[in-house]
């Protein structure tokens, strides 16, 4: 991508409305722009990462053996009204009638919707275990949206719904995505620690918060202090396995979100404990057959015992992702994004567009890095080469190379690993290769 042709609209100022600085990140590197309270449009640079997050976890949701499907945004009152979901759930919920008056409301998750699915069309005990998910927009009309895409009113959540014959089935559902999301975050460069959460609105009684620590987070945490040195990767383990031990390990130390706190049981002495803020990243519950029960979710088992199936839901914020990740890396001069998120894998600044030599040097580097599958941005606009430094350093990506008139003349480029700073001047084709080995 050349950056004359691309719509980037940084903005040099901070703007005023932004208090943490992912908003004003996200803002500034002309990645989201707010169309009203809580709702905001992506632009190119921001629609790039959040398709980058969301090709992270279909990735880790097909190798869990979870299957992508996609629901409507819009549903029917009636079928909340099964659930007895619809008058419970309160001002939340954006109710909108359609033409013909009927009753219908912008999907805040899809418990309702996907169990409709299964007891439509899932019949027999053979058909299960089951585990569906989406990447969909969901509305909650949050009394204080705020932060940017960090706490919004419309937002994007891959959210995914696990169907069992019993207890046991259920609670290994429960552990298959407790474990995919410890390694989509890592993926991510995030360091998410489950912790023991209160259910809400979803209901049941199991039920883990994944959190990345913040300042800045709205959830106050209170954990056991080793959680923090454990490597959240869980790589190496086989989802198809028994995962109790890992989940064990995770869970047998104290972590406990504000709601789930109690000082007077928690068994930590102080030394041990980090009362600390943190950014709720994903949610995972069991229900059981909260939804099924009522909606008639159900299948016939071999000796005619209709069984009620039983449930668990598994959200991920994928919009606020992008936000929690600019707050996990970042420095002074703008965004560090972590390679698997990054928009682009390259930006390529020549530093004297229209000077003959440096043009047919960037064109040559920007043909071959394309050439071997790199993401490049090109920045090929008539600017100082200080703006052009600035805009590089404010959006982010992991590799820049910087082609000057002495070095197109020499062959050589400057390349500089964003995360750490480091430059080096190198012949064209070593850097290449540095980059081309590193993303391999
Ligand atoms: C789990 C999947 C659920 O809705 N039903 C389907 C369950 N859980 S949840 O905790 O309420 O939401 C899941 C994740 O979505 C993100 N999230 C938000 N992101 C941005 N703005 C919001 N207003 C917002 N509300 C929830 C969080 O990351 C949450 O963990």
């Amino acid at each position: 991508m050349r950056l004359s042709r691309y719509f980037l609209p940084t903005l040099r100022e901070t703007p005023a409305e932004a208090r943490i600085v992912s908003h004003r990140l996200m803002l500034r590197s002309g990645m989201i722009r707010r169309a009203s309270a809580g709702i905001y449009s992506w632009l190119p640079l921001g629609f790039r990462v959040l398709k980058k997050i969301e090709t992270v976890i279909h990735e880790e949701m097909t190798a869990a053996g979870a299957q992508a499907v996609l629901m409507p945004t819009l549903q029917l009152a009636d079928l909340w009204r099964e659930s007895g979901r619809y008058d419970v759930y309160g001002p939340e919920m954006l109710r909108i009638a359609d033409r013909h008056d009927r009753d219908m409301l912008y999907g805040p998750t899809n418990e309702e919707q996907i169990t409709q699915i299964v007891r439509d069309d899932i019949r027999s005990f053979r058909d299960l275990p089951r585990n569906l998910y989406h990447i969909q927009w969901k509305f909650r009309d949050e009394i204080r949206p705020r932060f940017g895409v960090m706490r919004g009113r419309e937002f994007l959540m891959k959210d995914g719904y696990s169907f069992d014959l019993d207890f046991e089935g259920a609670k290994r559902s429960y552990n298959i995505m407790f474990v995919a999301y410890l390694r989509t975050y890592a993926r991510m460069g995030l360091k998410a620690i489950p912790m023991r959460a209160e259910s809400g609105p979803i209901g049941g009684d199991l039920s883990h918060e994944f959190i990345v620590l913040a300042d800045t987070g709205e959830s106050a945490i209170h954990a056991d202090k080793r959680l923090f040195a454990m490597d959240p990767r869980a790589d190496g383990v086989d989802l198809e396995g028994d995962l109790e031990p890992v989940v064990k390990r995770w869970t047998s130390l104290y972590a406990a979100t504000d709601d789930k706190h109690d000082p007077a049981t928690c068994p930590l002495p102080a030394g041990d404990l980090v009362e600390a803020r943190g950014i709720e990243v994903g949610h995972i519950f069991y229900f059981g057959t909260k939804y099924s029960e009522p909606l008639g979710c159900a299948v016939t088992m071999p000796d005619g015992e209709r069984r009620v199936l039983h449930g668990g839901s598994y959200g991920i914020g994928v919009s606020r992702l992008a936000a929690a990740i600019i707050e996990a890396s970042h420095d002074d001069a703008g965004v560090v994004w972590p390679d698997a998120v990054a928009p682009f894998d390259v930006g390529l600044v020549n530093l004297k567009s229209g000077d003959a030599d440096c043009d047919a040097a960037a064109d040559d580097l920007y043909g071959k890095l394309r050439g071997a599958g790199v993401e490049v941005l090109l920045d090929d606009r008539e600017e100082r080469a200080g703006v052009k430094f600035a805009d590089m350093d404010l959006i982010g990506l992991p590799w820049q190379l910087a082609v000057g008139p002495r070095g197109a003349r020499a062959g050589t480029v400057e390349l500089k690993r964003r995360a750490g700073g480091e430059k080096h001047e190198l012949a064209a084709d070593a850097a290449l290769q540095r980059i081309l080995d590193k993303s391999a």
